[in-house]
């Protein structure tokens, strides 16, 4: 579960809760979006492009990408970033 807290503006930097994760190859990934705006989880040279809409919280689906450190960042705020360890 990877969560952008309600918290996340005005007057704070929006981001990822946790900043670092690791996952399973083939492990499932759930966007928690409390915040009050539109993010995106999207995983840098790689499929994942996930939309999460304000308030909402989606079905990321499977991350099905070979064992590796990864990027992610909000393609709508370039300022939210976090690394994702697929093990
Ligand atoms: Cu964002």
């Amino acid at each position: 579960m990877i969560t952008i807290p309600t918290s996340s503006f005005p007057g704070g930097t929006s981001k990822f809760d946790p900043r670092c994760f690791s996952v399973s190859r083939g492990a499932r990934v759930t966007i928690e979006n409390d915040h009050s705006a539109f993010h995106t989880f999207t995983v840098t040279d790689t499929g994942i492009d996930i939309e999460a809409p304000a308030n909402q919280t989606v079905d990321g689906g499977a991350i099905d990408v070979s064992p590796g450190t990864y990027a992610v960042v909000c393609t709508r705020h370039p300022s939210m970033t976090a690394s994702m360890i697929v093990v």
